[in-house]
């Protein structure tokens, strides 16, 4: 069974696999409910920190941050994820997931995880309450959260987990009646990721059960803040290729399609997907280059293993517009430039997913600048990074899963979506929003407005000496920030009302056409699963051991962190 097999007309994803569909929606649903929340605190903090509106006092500001913050990168990008993930791997397999109840199991433990940790941030808000996880999504030590938070994203993560033994066992079956068959390839970027993830949340896992939760429960004293970090970012940074997965299969397998074409090289897709498996967690420490306790040597080793990692999506720069091309000359585009006219710019799936991948050229560019470990001291904890994640997460990612959200409800509700053009417009809005907040945050870091404050004025420090261009860059991310919650609004009623519309009469046309270059002409190596995660271990391994080994050896493993301060502060201190 190939990998773009046809479920079309009245094969509808839901006809053909009704209870996958349910759990597919519930997952989005799931998703969607985060992403409206998430917002909220979004334009509170936009106009709080500009200074236009205080809805909020500053003493509840990192309430909302990490409100903000946890509900849309965790919560809103991993339901999604685990959506698109169940419907790729049902739909190129072609076979129902093996048993429902255990599919149901894991998504509401992502459910339970969520509320645990959801219902520990909004306590904050209440003083009389005597819980808050003020800690944002980078919960690592000194910061101290409820044990509730932790406990929560704990059980969130075991969920995820069991999503993966879900997928693997769905494949293990397939492999097994179609001997010597190429993986087909949404499976494939389905199985990698997971791989990558299941190594990734290892630092995760040990960070939050071994030292954060008995530390907040007062089993243990103290930690090591320097080794919780590291263990945080050990997963902190594949974390967000984990977001960028299902967008980049999404680029991979549906935008070919919306633009008329094939996608270009299948083979190229897998080495992309293999390179993330292998790259994506001995970079951590490009988050650490300013912390002290970590030898330089080894932040050089980081800063080269990120370089190396600028390559999977550089290739997909090809890879995706070669068949987005592809798809444009097939409708009669000609020329070297004039053929991007021909495009289907009134899709809202298309444009929403093509914007998408052009503000993340924008974006990996800043990523370039973080990586580099001499012009990182310059944006390390300034405005800077907001506005490269917003526009990575927050665009090639958010915007992905919205423009792609057209193309998928109709296969998984049977319902039409209920206004294109307010999508389209929509999708445009996100873009203009996402323009000038995240240009504006870049400028405002570089003239050192640092990040993770309500009030960025210092007394007797002015960050500007004219006090226009911080005031321009302030109008620009109120109104930026604004424009993009519209958006969202719009998004969401846009969905409710389309649920709300009478089943579809029309035939929709889901059928993801192969692949220019197809599986056969990838080295049968690529799908050898095993062996790219045995590699992908032993990177990890050279990248982490020596540093990890140090921090505990100079700071202890329950701290007190001397590693971080010369001995004789610590004394002074203690
Ligand atoms: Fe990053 C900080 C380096 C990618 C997210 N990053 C962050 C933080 C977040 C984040 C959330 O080295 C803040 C964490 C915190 O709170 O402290 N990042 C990189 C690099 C890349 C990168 C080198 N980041 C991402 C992605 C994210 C993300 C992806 C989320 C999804 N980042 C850093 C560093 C820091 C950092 C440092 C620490 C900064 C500090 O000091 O704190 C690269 O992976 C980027 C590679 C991307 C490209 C672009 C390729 C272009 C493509 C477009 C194709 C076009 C299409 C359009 C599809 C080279 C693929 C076709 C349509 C037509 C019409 C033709
Ligand atoms: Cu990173």
């Amino acid at each position: 069974m190939s990998d773009q097999d046809a479920l079309t007309g009245e094969r509808l994803f839901v006809d053909r696999f009704p209870e996958e569909a349910r759990i597919v929606r519930a997952a989005l649903w799931s998703s969607f409910v985060a992403l409206g929340i998430g917002a909220l605190g979004g334009i509170i903090q936009a106009l709080h920190r500009t200074n236009y509106f205080r809805f909020i006092d500053s003493a509840d500001y990192y309430t909302v941050l990490t409100l903000h913050g946890v509900l849309l990168v965790i919560s809103f990008t991993i339901f999604f994820l685990v959506g698109v993930f169940t419907w790729a791997m049902v739909r190129s397999l072609d076979r129902p997931v093996i048993d429902t109840r255990f599919t149901w199991t894991w998504y509401l433990l992502m459910v339970a995880g969520t509320a645990m940790a959801g219902i520990a941030i909004l306590a904050g808000f209440v003083d009389s309450i005597p819980m808050s996880a003020d800690v944002l999504f980078t919960f690592y030590a000194p910061l101290q959260a409820h044990p509730l938070f932790y406990a929560g994203l704990a059980v969130f993560i075991i969920g995820t987990w069991l999503a993966g033994f879900d997928w693997f066992r769905m494949w293990w079956q397939w492999r097994d009646e179609n001997e010597g068959e190429r993986i087909p390839l949404q499976a494939f970027m389905v199985l990698t990721s997971m791989l990558m993830w299941y190594i990734a949340t290892l630092g995760v896992a040990i960070e939050v059960v071994v030292f954060l939760l008995p530390w907040s429960l007062g089993l243990i004293e103290q930690v090591n803040p320097l080794l919780t970090r590291t263990l945080f970012w050990f997963f902190g940074h594949p974390v967000v290729y984990f977001w960028l997965m299902p967008a980049y299969l999404l680029w991979y397998t549906v935008l070919p399609k919306l633009s008329g074409g094939r996608l270009f090289s299948d083979p190229l897709a897998r080495v992309v997907f293999v390179l993330f498996l292998l790259l994506s967690t001995p970079v951590g420490i490009h988050h650490q280059y300013v912390d002290p306790g970590i030898a330089e040597g080894f932040k050089f080793i980081a800063m080269t293993n990120t370089m190396f990692l600028l390559l999977p999506s550089l290739l997909t720069a090809f890879t995706v517009v070669a068949s987005v091309e592809h798809g444009a000359r097939q409708r009669g585009g000609e020329g070297y430039l004039s053929w991007l006219g021909v495009l289907p710019w009134r899709d809202p799936a298309f444009t929403g997913m093509a914007l998408a991948g052009l503000m993340f050229a924008a974006g990996g560019f800043s990523g370039m600048v973080n990586a580099g470990m001499n012009i990182n001291y310059l944006i390390h904890n300034t405005l800077w990074v907001p506005g490269h994640f917003h526009l990575t997460v927050g665009t090639a990612v958010a915007l992905t899963f919205m423009a792609s959200t057209y193309w998928l409800l109709p296969q998984l509700t049977r319902r039409s979506v209920y206004s294109r053009r307010i999508g389209l417009f929509q999708v445009v809005l996100w873009f203009v929003g996402m323009t000038l907040m995240s240009n504006a945050m870049h400028r405002g870091g570089l003239i050192g407005i640092p990040r993770r404050t309500a009030e960025p004025q210092y007394s007797g420090f002015a960050f500007d000496a004219g006090f226009s261009t911080v005031g321009e860059l302030r109008f620009q991310i109120a109104i930026g920030g604004t424009l993009l919650f519209i958006s969202v609004v719009l998004f969401l009623g846009n969905v409710i009302v389309s649920l709300l519309e009478p089943p579809m009469e029309e035939a929709f046309d889901a059928t993801l056409p192969p692949a220019l270059s197809g599986p056969s002409d990838a080295p049968e190596v690529l799908d050898n699963l095993a062996l790219w995660t045995a590699i992908a271990v032993l990177l990890v391994i050279l990248a982490y051991v020596l540093p990890i080994g140090a921090i505990i050896s100079e700071g202890g493993l329950f701290g007190p962190g001397t590693g971080t301060y010369p001995a004789w502060i610590i004394e002074v201190i203690s």
